[in-house]
């Protein structure tokens, strides 16, 4: 039985950050960083059937064509990756009146909608572009025990070496092959880089003077069994370790609005946000 500060409920029997009730959540799930981007998504439904949140944690879900999916925001970062991965698992793993283990366990398909920067020439901005592996530089996947593929251990002893002045161990997650043959087969894929801040871990220097100065020249120059780092953003290698972990599906689509190639920002970041949530509606 789990015990009550493992698994925090709400008066109602919500769950703790996310407040929301077992029914509330669909099996289809799209994350979204900003909570002002739910009703973005949530606008093409067909009916929303629940308005829910808490704190940065917005969820509605309803119906497109017929199909069940939830969209939630996240917030930013891998910690509040942590906390929804979690508690979105207990919602339909953990059976909330007996506080135990469900013996049928339920895989979710969780598609990311996010926002990333290119740190390679090819990938230019307002380009969709889908994360096959993504680079933890965070430190959530060091208070996991999981397992990882020889493919990713490959990929994360080639990181170690590339990124030789680093003074802690990246890790790897990777995408489901389910819902890359679902939604990606035309769209450019990468290794994204996951950041744990947005300014010294993404190698900007505004006013500080950065250990890493070379980071993005670095992340650019990474090569791994033909592939390389494409872009980087804060959140895909969190969803892919902790959805590895559990057994669900996870695909991160990423909205191209920076080159950091090339230092510059896009002029129309709103319309290649909305092209890439139309991309993956119309795949669902
Ligand atoms: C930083 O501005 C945020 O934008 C990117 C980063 O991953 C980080 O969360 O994604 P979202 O637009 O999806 O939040």
């Amino acid at each position: 039985m789990i015990a009550d500060s493992e698994l925090i409920l709400n008066p109602d029997g919500s769950i703790y950050h996310l407040n929301l009730l077992p029914e509330d959540l669909a099996s289809t799930i799209i994350f979204v960083g900003d909570p002002d981007r739910v009703g973005e998504v949530s606008k093409y439904f067909d009916h929303i059937e629940v308005r829910k949140g808490k704190r940065e944690f917005i969820t509605h879900t309803g119906t497109i064509n017929g199909k069940r999916v939830s969209v939630i925001s996240t917030g930013i970062g891998t910690d509040n990756i942590d906390i929804v991965c979690n508690e979105i698992d207990a919602l339909v793993n953990i059976d909330f009146e007996t506080r135990m283990l469900k013996t049928d366990l339920t895989s979710l398909d969780i598609i990311r909608i996010g926002t990333s920067g290119s740190i390679q020439g090819d990938i230019t901005m307002g380009t969709i572009m889908v994360s096959e592996y993504a680079i933890g530089f965070d430190a959530l996947m060091q208070y996991y025990v999981k397992e990882y593929s020889a493919e990713e251990e490959v990929i994360q002893e080639a990181i170690q070496q590339h990124f030789n002045t680093l003074s802690f161990k990246p890790y790897v997650g990777r995408a489901s092959q389910k819902l890359l043959q679902q939604f990606a087969t035309d769209l450019p894929k990468g290794i994204t880089m996951t950041a744990p801040g947005f300014y010294g871990p993404q190698g900007r220097s505004v006013r500080s003077v950065n250990v890493y100065p070379d980071l993005i020249q670095r992340a650019n120059s990474f090569r791994v069994n033909g592939r390389s780092i494409t872009n980087l953003e804060m959140e895909t290698a969190g969803i892919y370790a902790l959805a590895n972990m559990f057994g669900h599906h996870a695909l991160s689509v990423n909205a191209i609005l920076a080159s950091r190639l090339s230092d510059t920002f896009s002029s129309n970041p709103k319309e290649i946000v909305e092209n890439a949530i139309r991309y993956v509606l119309t795949k669902i």
